[in-house]
């Protein structure tokens, strides 16, 4: 069978043709409609100004991956034997060619992806040299910047590479970022929290089983298919969200997908976005705290409120796009439905969920109420026994290069040109639209 790179190299002409040329010739000229002064200031929302084919977000019904939904993706992606949920290899494959592998077509990324999960011995020594109080998501930024050591993509460019070959190195750069993401993890994972000592990856098992095992999960089949859903829903969602973003802009410089991802991962660490998936436990263990395991609905509700009179966000809920309850969350829910319907911290994000967007529809300010990835997620990690909530935005980052590698290749692949958005002094804008 057709390997990814085969098949990849067989869609791009197409591609650039249909995509780039065509709609460009068509509609080059064509507007959108007013850009607002609102936006300028409110953080671009709802601004037209990106183009990824990867997923699309849709503010009712949430992701779609290629024009799948996560249901649709666990119904027709490949799954480990035995398994039920989709594997990222499958995913992977899915947001690069739009198209579903064969079981051995993933298979055969499994095996590609262990053959190159070997780190630098210089990373390993950066990550233990790192003390146990730098966070997680700083000591993982660093090691995948690190990795620009053997990027293939800077070494071709200095040797002198055509613009049409970009998509190459990208590629292979983009298959070394995914296959190190596991040993880089366990790294940091078992120097912070446990011996230190790293296993070795197993060149026949799939992914998430290895990174299972890093973690020192492996035995655990229920965990190693929730890292499985885990990895596949937080891959991408759509291109404007601060990590993918930024791995695009970075990437239009021509910095090399390490160096690309090293950027998103900083955005990542962002309390407003991937570190609400930590937040939301230390936000629901100092609320346990506080009011007792088995609180009232009314004693959640007076939690909520205090939380929000401290001027403080609820993580875990609200959106800048979703308008409705997050499928991210919903997947989370059937999975802890099927796997542990009994764990009182699944109960408790169940009450969370019972109260919370009401507050915030009370409250009137919030444009989204609903739960969002990351209100779920760590409950499930931790319920397994990965309870360092500090790890949490680490396991979102390792998923979240699966959409932003497969982006960057696009943008080579396509000749995405270097980003460069106009800014505006308030000065300007005064004087621009006072008699207006
Ligand atoms: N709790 C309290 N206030 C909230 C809120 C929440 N969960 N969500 C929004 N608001 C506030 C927001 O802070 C803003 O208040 P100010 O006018 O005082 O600044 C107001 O409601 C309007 O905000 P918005 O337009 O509804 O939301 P934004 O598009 O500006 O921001 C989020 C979207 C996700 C940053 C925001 O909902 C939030 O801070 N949520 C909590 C943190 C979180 O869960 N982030 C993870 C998001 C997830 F998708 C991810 O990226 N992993």
């Amino acid at each position: 069978p057709l390997t990814l790179k085969e098949r990849l190299a067989e869609l791009i002409p197409s591609q650039i043709d249909q995509v780039v040329k065509q709609i460009r010739a068509d509609h080059g000229k064509k507007s959108f409609g007013p850009v607002l002064v609102d936006q300028l200031y409110g953080g671009m929302r709802g601004l037209p100004a990106l183009i990824w084919d990867g997923s699309v977000l849709d503010a009712e019904e949430g992701i779609r991956f290629r024009g799948k939904s996560i249901p649709e993706c666990q119904a027709l992606l490949p799954k480990a034997p035995g398994g039920s949920e989709p594997l990222p290899e499958g995913l992977f494959w899915l947001l690069l060619t739009g198209e579903v592998p064969t079981q051995e077509q993933v298979r055969a990324l499994s095996r590609d992806w262990a053959a190159r999960a070997a780190i630098p011995e210089f990373v390993e020594e950066i990550l233990d040299r790192c003390p146990p109080t730098l966070h997680p998501m700083s000591q993982f930024s660093l090691a995948v910047t690190a990795l620009n050591h053997d990027s293939a993509f800077a070494r071709a460019y200095q040797e002198g590479i055509s613009k049409k070959e970009y998509w190459q190195p990208t590629f292979d750069d983009a298959m070394d970022l995914i296959a190190k993401l596991p040993n880089i993890a366990g790294r940091i994972y078992r120097n912070v929290f446990g011996d230190g000592k790293v296993p070795a990856i197993d060149l026949e098992k799939d992914y998430s089983h290895n990174l299972a095992a890093l973690l020192g999960f492996g035995d655990n089949e229920a965990f190693v298919e929730l890292l499985r859903l885990y990895i596949t829903i937080h891959s991408d969602h759509e291109g404007g969200n601060v990590s993918a973003h930024t791995g695009k802009l970075v990437g239009s410089a021509l910095s090399d997908p390490f160096l690309s991802f090293g950027a998103s991962l900083n955005g990542l660490a962002g309390p407003l976005h991937g570190l609400a998936n930590q937040e939301v436990l230390i936000w629901l263990r100092k609320m346990q705290s506080k009011i007792g395991e088995n609180a009232s609905d009314d004693a959640v509700k007076e939690y909520v409120w205090s939380t929000l009179k401290a001027g403080q966000v609820v993580p875990g809920y609200g959106h800048a796009v979703l308008r409705k309850t997050d499928p991210r969350y919903t997947a989370q829910r059937e999975f802890a439905l099927k796997h542990l319907p009994n764990d009182p911290l699944f109960k408790l994000v169940g009450q969370v969920y019972d109260i919370v967007p009401g507050i915030l529809l009370e409250a009137g300010k919030a444009k989204n109420p609903w739960p969002n990835v990351d209100a779920h997620s760590g409950v499930l990690l931790t319920h397994y026994g990965l309870t360092e909530m500090q790890f949490y935005t680490v396991l979102f980052g390792v998923s979240r290069a699966f959409g932003v590698a497969a982006q960057l290749i696009w943008d080579r692949a396509l000749g995405a040109p270097l980003e460069r958005p106009k800014s505006y002094s308030s000065d300007a804008i005064q004087r621009m639209f006072k008699d207006k």
